[in-house]
């Protein structure tokens, strides 16, 4: 049998982490946070599918495809979490298992609008505020999770 895959998904501007608000994001940059994913997704014998954009409608696309194509997903879907209705949509189409994962903790943060996501009410579990270490604890959860049901 075919390994299976986690696909992590990254939304808007999180190509640029580690160069800006390192108060917020901290300084790991979005190859550090693919490392720590792969390696964790590695010990679990998955493979693992790390991408970002700056394009709705290419996330919808990688949305489409992780129907057929993945065993669980993790997404950051970054500024889309707020105005994101096509992906909210797409990400109600997929059977396995969602985690939405930001660095910050957004019920935190200052600005109203950024403290509440759209997309949470169609995920299974969000992880926010943990830095970049949610991550690859939304991948160990998943795989966890993969085992158990095997
Ligand atoms: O905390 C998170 O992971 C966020 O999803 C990051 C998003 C932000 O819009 C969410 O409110 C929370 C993207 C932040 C902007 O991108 C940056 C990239 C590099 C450095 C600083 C910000």
């Amino acid at each position: 049998m075919a390994a299976q895959k986690i696909y992590v998904l990254n939304g808007p501007n999180l190509n640029l982490l580690g160069a800006r608000e390192p108060e917020v994001y901290g300084r790991a940059t979005l190859t550090d946070i693919e490392d720590a994913c792969r390696m964790e997704a590695k010990e679990a014998g998955l493979l693992l599918e790390f991408r970002q954009t700056n394009a709705e409608h290419e996330m919808v696309g990688w949305l489409h495809e992780a129907r057929t194509e993945a065993s669980g997903l993790v997404i950051n879907p970054a500024a889309f979490s707020y105005a994101g209705y096509a992906i909210l949509d797409a990400l109600k189409m997929l059977t396995c298992s969602v985690i939405e994962v930001h660095i910050s903790n957004i019920h935190r943060r200052e600005a109203g609008w950024r403290s509440k996501s759209i997309l949470t009410q169609v995920v299974t579990g969000i992880v926010s505020g943990l830095g970049v270490k949610g991550y690859p604890l939304a991948v160990r959860h998943l795989a966890q999770s993969l085992a158990v049901a095997a």
